[in-house]
């Protein structure tokens, strides 16, 4: 009973580590730090947000992002301003250039959520696969952080 006591306090601590900053490598890219505000009350959307760096030389694309379990669909998004107007618009692809980093964040670049399965909480984790042209399918965890998360 004490043993077991342990093990779940180990595990729990590692967990809490993982955390703090967590990637994902590819090929030349690194996924860092996957995030997302928590959901509004009776909304079903939200965005996910994440850099990109490209260690290589040559660029990569990201094409799509998915996990039907987690939500219906998954679109790239972008911001821009027209007549004075910040609009959000869906892009068929992004492209990250070599030795450089791209960063999705709010106001910019971000995957765009519809249809979540369900509300997404803070400290939840979700898995989604995001799609590259070279570097294939690369599975990803997304924190969930509070709805007022800037970075
Ligand atoms: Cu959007």
């Amino acid at each position: 009973m004490k043993l077991k006591h342990l093990a779940l306090g180990i595990s729990a601590l590692s967990v809490m580590t993982f955390a703090g900053a967590h990637e994902f490598k590819a090929g030349n890219l690194v996924i860092q730090h996957p995030w997302a505000r928590e959901s509004m009350p009776n909304m079903n959307m939200g965005a996910f947000y994440f850099k990109i760096e490209n260690t290589g030389n040559s660029a990569d694309t990201l094409l799509a992002v998915d996990n039907a379990d987690v939500a219906d669909k998954m679109q790239l998004h972008t911001n821009l301003t027209e007549n004075g107007i910040m609009k959000m618009r869906p892009v068929t692809d992004v492209v990250i250039a070599p030795k450089s980093t791209l960063e999705f964040k709010p106001q910019s670049y971000h995957v765009m959520v519809f249809g979540i399965k369900k509300p997404m909480k803070k400290g939840d984790s979700l898995p989604i696969t995001l799609h590259f042209k070279n570097a294939g399918d690369v599975k990803v965890e997304v924190h969930v952080e509070a709805a007022d998360a800037m970075h």
